[in-house]
């Protein structure tokens, strides 16, 4: 009998110290790790705070960003006919121009936004403008991690027009929709 009491508390023990281990992992995983809450707070911060600027930017004047993701952070963009339009580019990586160089050229109604972006790798001394600029309505520079170009032009007439980067391989993920009405 006394053997089987010293079992059971033996076990009970145990179970109580399994509990007590439980409690310990679920505390320090997840959401309720306070490290990954400050982190996720924070993330959420700024993309919170970067909508929130973005809505609240004056008309005609956009931002918008390139990452070391080969991606913009957005893939439209609008503004209204007939008034200048500013507009900045943001490379927010870190890899340099060289590798993940990152521009935004708006292409004139019925430009073909493949033929152009194939077209415009011959051009790599001109940091992929190409040189005939006919189809062209306005351009940043090439920009590495950091750096931000700002341009200003004016598109009078209505319509939605594409926009993309020119750097190798980069036109088809990094490309979009400037809608102007
Ligand atoms: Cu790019």
């Amino acid at each position: 009998m006394k053997k089987i009491t010293k079992i059971l508390s033996l076990l009970a023990l145990g179970l109580s110290m399994t509990i007590i281990s439980c409690n310990k992992n679920s505390e320090n995983s997840g959401k309720s790790d306070p490290l990954a809450i400050a982190a996720n707070t924070t993330a959420e911060d700024i993309q919170k705070s970067k909508e929130e600027r973005r809505a609240n930017l004056p008309e005609n004047v956009l931002e918008i960003e390139g990452a070391d993701n080969m991606q913009y952070d957005i893939t439209e963009l609008k503004a209204k006919a007939g008034k200048p339009i500013t507009l900045k580019l943001t490379h927010v990586g870190k890899a340099s121009k060289a590798d993940m160089g990152h521009n935004l050229v708006i292409l004139k109604s019925g430009t073909d936004i493949d033929a152009f972006g194939r077209e415009a790798l011959k051009f790599a001394s001109n940091d992929y403008i190409p040189t005939d600029t006919s189809k062209i309505i306005a351009h940043t520079k090439l920009l590495g991690g950091g750096e931000s170009d700002t341009i200003t032009f004016t598109i009078n007439e209505k319509g939605t027009y594409d926009f993309l980067c020119t750097f190798p391989g980069h036109h088809v993920l990094m490309r979009g929709k400037l809608i102007v009405d």
